[in-house]
């Protein structure tokens, strides 16, 4: 008995997962809010064509004689069977293209600096483009306007991705070779996520990344912020480690502006210290986080495509760990 209701417990616990940072069911964007309504249209629909279908059978094995004569009749198919599938069908087809129509027009109005998003093994490339044409380097956190419609340009260098940000819009393909286009209007300020949703090899499932919407000025000034070059350490520890983060080859992989890491494999961690999470979303974003992920990055995140520090002391993944904790 106690199983049983735990297991019912259980059960009406599983809703509850529609309502977190990753749902289609809360849009906060202008494309989700169209997809969210179409949704729940088609799912109303679904449900009174169910009723209906099942009450016809429910008749015609248990109801009155009078009833059932009433449905044996030809209309039943000709009405229910035809006419009504063809109708219904239809007005839901048309819904449908009406909502992309919308979405098209919203693409043609986006016509300010737009976001490239690269799908990598297993994380995200975002560059953005700023006001002046010139473009800042980011990763693995995706920042937009409120209430600007931006164009968003998927690509891959690699196998074929898919980026989702449910709260946002439909899902689309990044495939290698190509440039496919989604508009992103986000309508209220707040943080959702985005995953990555087409399996794409061993760490697919830790490839996600939080998405901000932010007031346009504020979005603005931190796209200021975010073109600067790395700030200077600013204690000793940070200090010693920068210099460990060079000596010990990071550079060859990971870029920090301002200093001689330049190395493209890996993300720009030239301002990594203020993103909200490490690795695609995998970690949240501490110095505790830090150094267990150079430690033991193979084990949080199994095939990633950064080598484990297992020779590293504890003390010089502290000093490393405070200097990427101080890059803002
Ligand atoms: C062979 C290339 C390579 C080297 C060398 C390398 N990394 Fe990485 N690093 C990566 C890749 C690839 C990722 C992305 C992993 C993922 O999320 O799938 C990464 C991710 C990271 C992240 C998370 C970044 C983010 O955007 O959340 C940090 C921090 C990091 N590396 C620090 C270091 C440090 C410190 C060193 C040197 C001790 C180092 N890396 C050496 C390739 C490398
Ligand atoms: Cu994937």
């Amino acid at each position: 008995m106690r199983t049983l209701r735990l297991a019912s417990l259980l059960f009406l616990a599983l809703p509850a997962g529609c309502g977190g940072v990753q749902s289609a069911l809360v849009p906060r964007g202008a494309e989700a809010t169209e997809i969210d309504a179409l949704f729940w249209t088609v799912t109303w629909v679904s449900v009174a064509v169910t009723i209906l279908v099942v009450s016809f059978v429910a008749i015609a094995l248990w109801g009155p004689s009078r009833w059932r004569n009433i449905i044996a009749d030809h209309w039943v198919v000709t009405v229910g069977g035809i006419a009504l599938p063809v109708v219904v069908l239809s007005a839901l087809l048309a819904y449908g293209l009406i909502v992309m129509q919308v979405g098209a027009a919203r693409s043609a109005s986006a016509d300010g600096p737009g976001i490239t998003i690269v799908g990598k093994r297993w994380w995200w490339e975002v560059i953005y483009d700023r006001p002046d044409g010139s473009t800042v380097m980011s990763a693995n956190e995706l920042r937009l306007p409120v209430g600007k419609p931006v164009e968003i340009r998927l690509e891959s260098d690699n196998v074929i991705h898919s980026f989702w940000a449910p709260q946002l819009g439909g899902k689309l393909d990044m495939i290698p070779g190509r440039t496919n286009v989604l508009t992103l209007e986000a309508t209220e300020a707040g943080i959702s996520r985005a995953q990555c949703a087409e399996y794409c090899g061993g760490a697919h499932a830790l490839m996600s990344m939080f998405v901000v919407a932010m007031p346009p000025e504020e979005y603005e000034a931190w796209l200021e912020a975010e073109a600067r070059p790395a700030s200077e350490p600013s204690d000793e520890a940070a200090e010693r480690g920068r210099t460990l983060f060079l000596e010990n080859g990071c550079g060859a992989c990971h870029t920090v502006r301002g200093t001689d890491a330049a190395g493209v494999v890996g993300p720009d961690l030239t301002h990594v210290g203020s993103r909200r999470s490490l690795a695609a979303a995998t970690l949240p974003n501490d110095r505790d986080a830090f150094a267990r992920w150079i430690r033991d990055n193979q084990h949080i995140k199994p095939d990633n495509l950064m080598p484990p520090y297992g020779n590293l002391t504890d003390g010089e993944l502290t000093a490393i760990a405070a200097y990427l904790d101080g890059l803002e």
